[in-house]
């Protein structure tokens, strides 16, 4: 009967001039709405930033653009978000730079081990002309790089024993990232690197079909892999930076304006939340301590023996991801550390 009715007044009840009248079509009325996801949890200061980006977006936007997050794997893993931000399915997501290499191989440029020698170093590098360059690259696959957030340098957990040197790796079943680099680099130092999506990680490591798995203290932690973890070494192997990327459907479908919110959010969240992760992955090894996990400290010969060991990727992946760029990575790093 209601559909009746409507149909008579839009067929007789208006005059014809009125209908030619500019009327708001539904999806124009509603807010567009970007969907974040991540595979960290709630608890994570990578949540946290988001947090701050949906504000910043929301509040500029004067809500025309809404922000959703989903954390802990709800809508996948880094791979199939990434994937689904190309199709245009999801918005928006915020993966290592080590998955993204699966993308635009030149990303790989910040797995070399060893590479950055700090945070304020990483930061000038990722922060200027090279980091923009590498971002540049992202629109040929369908994504938009707004900034670089941090997850960290990188960490070593295990369920078996104590890892003081190279030697106490040997034969350690290590889940690292999907990304080609990082399982050699495990394989020089003679563990037994699996690939693995990250929300399958806590399982594995529960049933015991990883030994290990490597991650910035502040996942360590927050993620409670000292549940299932008794050893964790700071190596502070690689440094890993996140992208917060954006489906470039919904940014070709932005206005300028919006557009240029975007990115003033993502670069103010990215400087809340290398903030909170800085604190985060300072003050958690203590946590980790007290959670019953054996905390250790390479000795530096320890450390030069790590560098020295996993420094063949170095040559064996440098024409993969660019001689060129990573001769002007190590330059940078040179500059900025002076
Ligand atoms: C979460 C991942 C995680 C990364 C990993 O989706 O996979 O180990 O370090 O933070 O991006």
């Amino acid at each position: 009967l209601v559909v009746f009715t409507l149909g008579i007044f839009a067929g007789c009840g208006a005059p014809k001039q009125d209908q030619k009248a500019p009327v708001a079509k539904p999806e124009e009325q509603k807010a567009r709405v970007i969907r974040a996801g991540i595979g960290l949890n709630d608890k994570h200061p990578q949540y946290q930033g988001l947090l701050k980006f949906k504000e910043i977006v929301e509040r500029e936007t004067k809500g025309k653009v809404q922000v959703q997050i989903f954390h802990s794997g709800q809508l996948g893993d880094d791979r199939t978000m990434m994937e689904a931000l190309q199709l245009g399915t999801q918005e928006m997501t915020c993966p290592s730079t080590a998955p993204i290499a699966n993308f635009v191989p030149e990303f790989s440029v910040f797995d070399f081990p060893f590479l950055f020698p700090n945070t304020a170093v990483a930061d000038k590098v990722l922060d200027g002309p090279i980091g923009k360059e590498l971002l540049d690259k992202l629109p040929k696959q369908n994504m938009i790089g707004l900034a670089y957030w941090e997850n960290g340098f990188r960490d070593l957990t295990n369920s078996k024993k104590e890892i003081k040197t190279v030697a106490d790796l040997k034969g350690l079943k290590i889940r690292t990232m999907e990304n080609k680099l990082h399982l050699d680099a495990f394989r020089l130092l003679g563990a037994n690197p699996t690939p693995m999506p990250f929300p399958e990680l806590f399982t594995a490591m529960q049933q015991k079909t990883v030994d290990g798995q490597e991650n910035p203290v502040a996942t360590i932690y927050l993620q409670k892999f000292y549940e299932v973890q008794k050893y964790v070494t700071d190596t502070s192997h690689i440094y890993s930076p996140f992208v917060l990327l954006m489906s470039k459907k919904f940014w070709d479908a932005s206005t300028p304006e919006e557009q240029a919110i975007f990115k003033k959010a993502a670069e103010e969240a990215r400087d809340y939340e290398r903030k909170l992760n800085r604190e985060a992955n300072a003050k958690y090894f203590d946590e980790l301590a007290k959670a019953g996990m054996t905390v250790t400290k390479l000795t530096p010969e320890a450390r030069a023996e790590f560098v020295k060991t996993v420094k063949p990727v170095y040559d064996t992946y440098k024409e993969k991801v660019g001689a060129d760029l990573l001769a002007r990575v190590l330059a940078e790093i040179e500059k900025a550390g002076k």
